[in-house]
């Protein structure tokens, strides 16, 4: 079986920071970087906006596939300073094509823009990190390779899969071979193929037994091999079913950042915290606010860690929200996801526009064809999007789950010293009530700062008690009310904002200090608790699982 070559060229690359964009033949990179690594976390040019010009040598030629996992805020590809492709959307991963030419000593560039752009606007309340955030893999390619293969299940009683790939110009013989042991030989009569398979002696994948199988796709020149687990996720009226069994979802929502790497979290960072999500109980993560890494994904897959994946969109306004413009955009990064973050068990839940202006019906045309390029992909995930306008949301119809960020303790409140005035659980009663009856109610954002360190009896607001209580009354309702079909606090460690100006953007170190972790993971006073609460809400009802 032909197997394809593949270099990944993460490691040490040459560099530049740039004040204006540089004209790339006279451009000279005599400083260092990693890959991944995002340019403005470095000592010499921490904080610093413009344009940061990577480079290395690379040895190849003929016809290559270059995959980057994600970088920020955008950037331009160039091979031998010949532009090859554009990542415009922050955090996406992308994969290009190209004719690397003749087989010897090339140089490819990757000129990343981190100024604010269209998609990425300043208000976000989340870094916008400069740099190259995951891996950089150079493939090469046969004339004659395969294209996307998708794999989804069709029926888990039976393990029975849909594969979906695509085959070269004139190609109809294939092969596949289930877990390194059984071989299966067909015939595609069209290109596209688009074929149901049992997968012998199968394992469902849940969070609880996260079972995964191999396939690998061959034809006479070429062969990919892909991972996948079978599982189904889908609604009963205000249920969430994983594989016709009830699920409850407790977790987190969770940034690509920390101080010292930014959004280009390693992998050995990535497993800690999702050893530490596993440790205290839980079995879910929204990816907030933007696609997910592969690798951060595949590390999910393997752990059963449940993912709610979105499109970055962040409280965007009218007119923008309502402009054809904004709406082809989101519909791009709904097509990149749906190529780039397949074969993924571990993402249930696909959402869009982070509280966005669904109070207005005006908005209701953005969500409709939004869900349904999401369902067009026909990969069995939940769509939804996450809500700030609780009772007044007019724009729920299309959705599968609805998700709402209520912050009551916090925002939604008066009373400056609310010791006794939080009104959690109270506020989290009278919006299930308002929300629909046949669709599953999930708290997607909850949460109250709290300054890591700062402690008083008075438990008042921004101290690590404060945030406990709200948290603790928080997760009790989501164990108790069967309303409700699981929570995401937020937020999973502190993270980098802004600190300048009134509003979010004058956080107190400059960071979003909602975390239950501080940005460095050390643990707050609601840790501990969560620790004991987060399981239980997991487990209940599934004992007999
Ligand atoms: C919103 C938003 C989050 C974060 C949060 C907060 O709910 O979705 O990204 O900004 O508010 O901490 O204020």
């Amino acid at each position: 079986m032909k197997k394809r070559e593949s270099k990944v060229l993460s490691g040490i690359w040459d560099f530049r920071y740039f004040k204006e964009k540089p004209v790339l033949e006279t451009a000279v990179c005599n400083e260092t970087m990693v890959v991944p690594g995002c340019f403005d976390s470095t000592v010499k040019n921490a904080g610093l906006r413009g344009f940061g010009l990577y480079r290395k040598k690379v040895i190849a030629g003929g016809k290559q596939k270059l995959y980057i996992d994600g970088a920020g805020v955008s950037a331009e590809i160039f091979w031998d300073n010949k532009l090859i492709g554009v990542m415009q959307y922050a955090y996406m991963p992308y994969e290009f094509e190209f004719d690397a030419g003749i087989h010897g000593n090339h140089e490819l560039s990757i000129l990343v823009d981190s100024h604010y752009n269209y998609d990425f606007e300043l208000y976000f309340d989340f870094f916008a990190w400069g740099g190259i955030y995951g891996d950089v893999v150079l493939e090469s390619l046969p004339e004659k390779a395969i294209g996307l293969v998708r794999i989804t299940t069709a029926d888990y009683k039976t393990g029975q899969i849909r594969v979906r790939a695509e085959l070269p110009a004139g190609v109809k013989n294939f092969m596949l071979v289930f877990d390194n042991l059984k071989t299966v030989d067909c015939k595609s009569e069209c290109e596209n193929v688009d074929m149901l398979f049992h997968v012998p002696n199968f394992k469902l994948w849940s969070d609880l037994e996260p079972h995964l199988h191999s396939l690998v796709f061959a034809t006479e020149d070429d062969s990919v091999e892909v991972t996948f687990g079978i599982r189904e996720i889908r609604t009963e009226k205000r249920k969430l079913l994983l594989n016709g069994k009830e699920l409850k979802l407790a977790g987190f929502c969770r940034h690509e950042s920390h101080p010292t790497f930014g959004a280009a979290t390693p992998e050995t960072l990535m497993l800690f915290d999702l050893e530490l999500i596993k440790s205290c109980g839980a079995n879910f993560i929204r990816g907030t606010h933007y696609p997910q890494r592969k690798k951060f994904l595949d590390l999910c897959d393997r752990m059963g860690i449940l993912v709610w994946e979105e499109t970055l969109g962040w409280d965007v306004k009218p007119p923008k929200l309502h402009s054809d413009e904004f709406k082809i955009h989101q519909l791009e990064e709904v097509a990149l996801i749906g190529r780039f973050s397949v074969n993924h068990p571990s993402v249930i839940i696909r959402g869009f526009l982070n509280e966005n202006e669904s109070q207005y019906p005006e908005t209701l045309p953005l969500i409709q064809a939004l869900t349904d390029a999401f369902h067009a992909l026909e990969d069995g995930t939940l769509v939804t999007y996450a809500s700030n306008k609780y009772e007044n949301d007019c724009c729920l119809a299309p959705v599968d789950i609805v998700a709402m960020n209520p912050y009551p303790g916090w925002y939604d409140m008066e009373n400056p010293h609310p010791r006794d005035e939080a009104n959690v659980k109270p506020r989290l009663s009278a919006i299930a009530d308002a929300m629909p009856k046949d669709k599953p109610f999930l708290i997607s954002e909850l949460g109250a700062a709290a300054m890591i360190g700062f402690r008083d009896w008075s438990r008042t607001r921004w101290t690590e008690d404060y945030q406990a209580d709200v948290l603790r009354e928080a997760c009790e309702f989501a164990l108790e009310d069967d309303r409700c079909c699981g929570i995401a606090i937020w937020q999973f460690c502190d993270s980098k904002s802004y600190n300048y100006g009134n509003g979010i953007f004058g956080r107190p170190k400059g960071n979003n200090n909602k975390g239950v972790l501080d940005d460095y993971r050390r643990p707050k006073v609601s840790w501990d608790m969560l620790k004991t609460m987060l399981g239980k809400i997991v487990k209940k009802d599934r004992l007999k699982y």
